[in-house]
C-alpha cells in the first residue's frame, strides 16, 4: 500500500513524539487523528502485549464533553442504556443510536459529575450529532472537544507499572471505574479499562503539557518490566471480540445486531431518541447478528473490505475483521451472519480477497 501524506487534517497527538521515537511502523486515521497500528510487527506486538505491558497512544479516542444542567438528560437521549444508576466515577460502554435505532458510535461514557460527562468516542463525528440534538431541543449544556487525550497502559504487568507512577492505591480501581490521581501536580482520571482483554488502565491526560512527561515517566518506570510502546492489536482484539465501529458495524446496524443488546435497557431508557425504533425491533429480535468466525487454512490477508459469507451459492453474511491468531492456530474473524446460519458450528464459506475458504460460525469468541 502507498503511504498517506501527512497534513494538518490528520491530527498528531500529544504523544506522537514518543510514538515516533519508539519506531512506529504503521498508522491508521481515527477521528481525523493518527492512531498507531504496528510497531515491530502485528504478531510480535501481539505476543508482547499478552506477556508484558505496553503504553498506547489512543488520543484518537476523543472526548466529547457535556457540561451544564442538562448534561445528564442529553446523555440519556443519546443511548438506550439506562443511566439512572450510574454514579460519578463510573464508565459505561454505551451504544449511541439515531432515530431509526442505527448505531452512530459505541463509546465509553465517563461520568465526572452529574453535570459533567465525557463521551470517549469511536471513529465517527459524533459531536456534530450531539450538538445538533442539544441545539434542536434547546438544552442548557455546553458541548466541545476538550484537550484531553487517553493514554492506555495494557498487559498483564499494567497494574505494577501504573502503581509505580500513580501509587499503590490505583490497584484498587475496579473495572470500568476511575479515580483521580496525581501526576506532577496534575490531577488525572485513571480508569481500569482499555481496548484489549489483557487488563490495564486508561489515563485521561488533561492538557498537552503533561503528555510527553507522563509517556516518559511510564517508559522509565517500566524498564525492567520490558514496557514498550504499543497500540490496539488487530489479532488480540478480534480474539477478544472487541468490535470496531466502521468495520464491524455501521449506522445500518442496531445494537442488537451488534450483540450489544446487553447494554440496552430500551424499556427504561426514557428519553432515548432511538427508543421507539428499538422497542419495535427488540420485540422480533434481530435477523442477523455479530458472530465469531473461524476461517480455516493458511493465514488470511488483511481484511480491508467486507468478505461475503456464502452457503450453497447464497450470501448469508459478511466477515468484517480477520487475522491469523498464533495462539489459537487459526484465523479468527468477526462477521455479521443471518439467523439461518448463526448457530454454533455452522459450516460456511468465506470469500476472502485471496480466494474462498471453509469457515465455522462460533457462538462465542476465543478469549
Ligand atoms: N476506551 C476509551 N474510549 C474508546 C475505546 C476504549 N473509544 C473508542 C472505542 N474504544 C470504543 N469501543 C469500545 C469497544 C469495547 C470496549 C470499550 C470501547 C470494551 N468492551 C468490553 C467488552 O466488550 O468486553 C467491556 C464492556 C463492559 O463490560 O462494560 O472495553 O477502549 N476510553
Amino acid at each position: 500500500m502507498a503511504n498517506i501524506s501527512p497534513s494538518r487534517r490528520i491530527r498528531r497527538t500529544m504523544f506522537s513524539e514518543g510514538v515516533e521515537a519508539a519506531g512506529v511502523s504503521a498508522y491508521t486515521v481515527y477521528n481525523h487523528m493518527l492512531l498507531p497500528t504496528v510497531f515491530k510487527s502485528v504478531q510480535e506486538d501481539y505476543h508482547h502485549l499478552k506477556e508484558a505491558v505496553q503504553v498506547w497512544d489512543v488520543a484518537c479516542e476523543r472526548q466529547v464533553e457535556l457540561r451544564g444542567p442538562d448534561a445528564a438528560k442529553l446523555m440519556q437521549m443519546l443511548t438506550p442504556r439506562d443511566l439512572r444508576g450510574m454514579l460519578p466515577g463510573r464508565c459505561f460502554y454505551v451504544p449511541i443510536v439515531d432515530e431509526t435505532g442505527g448505531m452512530l458510535n459505541d463509546p465509553v461514557a465517563v461520568k465526572l459529575a452529574e453535570d459533567r460527562w465525557w463521551i470517549s468516542i469511536a471513529d465517527s463525528d459524533l459531536m456534530l450529532w450531539v450538538k445538533g440534538i442539544a441545539n434542536g431541543y434547546r438544552l442548557d449544556v455546553l458541548i466541545d472537544e476538550p484537550d484531553v487525550s487517553p493514554l492506555a497502559v495494557q498487559g498483564p504487568k499494567a497494574d505494577e507499572l501504573v502503581a509505580r507512577v500513580f501509587g499503590d492505591s490505583v490497584r484498587d480501581v475496579r473495572f470500568f471505574r476511575f479515580g483521580m490521581f496525581d501526576f506532577e501536580g496534575r490531577s488525572m482520571a485513571v480508569a481500569r479499562s482499555g481496548y484489549s482483554k489483557q487488563g490495564g488502565f486508561e489515563i485521561y491526560v488533561d492538557g498537552t503539557d503533561k503528555g510527553m512527561p507522563l509517556w516518559n515517566a511510564l517508559m522509565e518506570a517500566g524498564r525492567d518490566l520490558d514496557v514498550r510502546a504499543g497500540c490496539p492489536n488487530g489479532i488480540e482484539r478480534v480474539e477478544g471480540g472487541l468490535l470496531s465501529y466502521g468495520n464491524d458495524m455501521t449506522d445500518d446496524n442496531t445494537p442488537h445486531e451488534c450483540g450489544l443488546g446487553r447494554f440496552c435497557d430500551t424499556q427504561t431508557a426514557i428519553g432515548c431518541i432511538g427508543r421507539d425504533a428499538l422497542l419495535r425491533v427488540a420485540k422480533e429480535g434481530p435477523t442477523k447478528q455479530v458472530r465469531a468466525i473461524d476461517i480455516q487454512g493458511a493465514p488470511v490477508p488483511g481484511c480491508d473490505r467486507a468478505w461475503d459469507i456464502e452457503v450453497g451459492g447464497k450470501r448469508v453474511g459478511q466477515v468484517t475483521s480477520a487475522a491469523y491468531s498464533p495462539d489459537f492456530k487459526t484465523n479468527v474473524a468477526i462477521g455479521m451472519v443471518r439467523m439461518t446460519h448463526w448457530d454454533d458450528g455452522t459450516q460456511v464459506r468465506v470469500h476472502t480477497t485471496d480466494g474462498v475458504r471453509d469457515a465455522v460460525v462460533r457462538e462465542s469468541f476465543w478469549a
